[in-house]
């Protein structure tokens, strides 16, 4: 409570029964959720997390309840969100015995936490666990583990309650340098073709409206990564789209081409970059990061400015404006744009998926805080769902964590109650965390799903097709080896539909948004869809295939 949380997400057992049994009888300020398994907990930890800023909050028993975490622990690590992971232990008096539920937490967790700890003592909870929400909070956001030992959790603190707690290791830069800050100006004044690169980081410093208003005194074109879906509108004119593996070529070619490029808080993920020594090789480089470590990781940078996205974008609003003038290489780029924008095969009949995307992009407005799951979809919801909103667009990047989503969603809807969350999940991913359908159901949470189903792993299929002469080991679920999801969905109690003909599309939108509560959609599509373009793993971003035809 002190920490301003009003919500966790939580799973009793035997190690953490003190502490469910103190919420009973606390009747506290904040709302537990109960997923079905662990790893829903922390996905929809993760998903509330990214749509709220805030920090989201798990508490799971000892061993195969922490252990559970894991996956999830690790893709927050990767997409820097913060959380405070709360895990029981087994006593103290017994650690390193082997004993019933033991799991080595601060082993398991250090290489995959921004921070762990393992309370020793009781008196030390309340400074641990300010510690733990200020450390997942500040500077590079990311998870931290606390590991109670239940004798602890059952123990009662005497004496100084404060929890006050000095931090001289960590104190993170978020000031910009003001040298830096001239060095970034004199550069846009140099320039004649930048670009900038909005990564998650202009989310996480909440940096929407100061990029903004950056565009309007410096146009340029703008390329956003994954994660920084929606810093910038997709509807917004200077916007290029994703860059990267299945980027936009307009995107790939605008950074290949610049004499400038602005990265504000993307780490230069190889699913971005591609060969690194093809990735923007004529360009000063510039990084506004939040994270020194980053800086200077995997390019080589010019002019790196350690700081907090919005107070970066401040100080180069607060200076006196530099005369530039980019609209011949606006107009070059936004011809790419033009001439080659993502593209699909129209079928007679048979649904798309990413046309189906497109209509809920249209029937929601821009404006539903979309989720995906890992696979095609993921590709065909960044490239095809034009997200205007901030915050709004959920995607595990960094570690590609299927079964991600539908947990995720969950944790979207209870975070912004009153929005419409769609979440876009293949049938491959959506059977790995199927079970949170009945978290979906006892908590009455509105999500609209629609599992693109293919049939197939698709994105494995895809790679099979194109490196391993269509050998499909183990990626096709046609031949009825996928159950029935409509029935799934019935038995959980969650209307579900199915649809399979582009015909009956519209109708099917008006009655799935229209219905006061959640709906499973099962989207049939056509098997053998590759998502396109694409740069093969290994290439420069200049060698993109299945770019549109003329
Ligand atoms: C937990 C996990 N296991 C395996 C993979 C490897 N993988 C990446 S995409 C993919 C296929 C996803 O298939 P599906 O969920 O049906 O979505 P689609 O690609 O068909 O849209 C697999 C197996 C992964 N990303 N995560």
């Amino acid at each position: 409570m002190d920490n301003d949380v009003d919500v966790i997400f939580g799973y009793p057992g035997g190690s953490v029964l003190p502490i469910f049994d103190s919420l009973y009888e606390m009747n506290p300020s904040f709302k537990n959720y109960l997923c079905r398994h662990e790893q829903g907990l922390i996905h929809a930890a993760e998903g509330y997390a990214r749509v709220t800023g805030k920090t989201g909050v798990v508490l799971a028993t000892s061993g195969p309840g922490i252990t559970n975490l894991l996956t999830g622990i690790a893709d927050a690590m990767l997409d820097s969100l913060p959380l405070v992971v709360i895990a029981g232990q087994v006593s103290s008096a017994v650690i390193g015995t082997d004993a019933f539920q033991e799991a080595d937490v601060i082993g398991l967790t250090t290489p995959i936490s921004k921070h762990n700890y393992q309370i020793k003592n009781v008196a030390d909870i309340p400074r641990i666990m300010n510690e733990a929400f200020h450390i997942a909070s500040s500077g590079r956001k990311g998870p931290v583990v606390i590991d109670i030992p239940k004798n602890i959790s059952e123990a009662l603190v005497e004496g100084d309650y404060s929890g006050d707690f000095h931090l001289a290791g960590y104190q993170p830069t978020t000031q910009p340098n003001a040298g830096q800050i001239e060095r970034v100006l004199e550069a846009l004044l140099q320039a004649e073709k930048p670009v900038l690169l909005a990564g998650a980081g202009v989310h996480f410093a909440k940096a929407n409206e100061e990029l903004l208003t950056f565009l309007d005194r410096y146009p340029m074109p703008v390329v956003n990564t994954l994660q920084g879906i929606g810093a910038l509108p997709g509807s917004h004119r200077l916007s290029l789209g994703m860059g990267g593996m299945h980027g936009s070529y307009a995107s790939n070619q605008a950074i290949i081409n610049a004499d400038l490029l602005i990265n504000i808080g993307s780490r230069f993920d190889d699913r971005l970059t591609g060969k690194l020594s093809e990735f923007s090789p004529h360009s000063k480089v510039v990084h506004i990061d939040i994270d020194p470590a980053e800086i200077g990781k995997n390019i080589k940078v010019d002019i790196p400015v350690v700081s907090d996205a919005k107070l970066a974008l401040e100080a180069l609003l607060e200076a006196d404006a530099v005369q530039v003038d980019y609209s011949d290489w606006i107009d070059h780029c936004l011809a790419k744009k033009e001439d080659k924008p993502f593209w699909y095969y129209n079928y007679d009949q048979l649904i798309s998926p990413q046309w189906f995307i497109e209509k809920v992009s249209q029937k929601t407005n821009h404006q539903a805080i979309v989720i995906t799951d890992v696979g095609q979809h993921q590709m065909w919801a960044a490239q095809f769902y034009c997200q205007d909103k901030p915050l709004s667009f959920v995607s595990s990047g960094g570690l590609g964590t299927m079964g991600f989503g539908l947990p995720a969603a969950i944790g979207a809807q209870i975070g912004r109650p009153d929005e419409t969350v769609a979440l876009f999940v293949g049938d491959g991913g959506y059977q790995m965390t199927i079970q949170e359908l009945a978290t979906i159901k006892q908590y009455n949470l509105p999500v609209k799903i629609f599992i693109l189903n293919n049939e197939t792993l698709g994105m494995v299929r895809q790679w099979q097709e194109l490196l391993y002469d269509e050998h499909y080991s183990e990626s096709l679920f046609n031949d009825g080896k996928n159950p029935d999801f409509v029935k799934i969905a019935d038995g959980y109690g969650i209307k579900g539909m199915q649809i399979s003909q582009e015909s009956i599309v519209d109708e099917a939108l008006e009655e799935v948004f229209a219905y006061d509560g959640p709906v499973v959609v099962e989207v049939m599509i056509p098997m053998k869809e590759k998502v396109f373009p694409m740069v093969p793993a290994g290439k420069g971003n200049g060698e993109m295939t299945g770019v549109k035809p003329i």
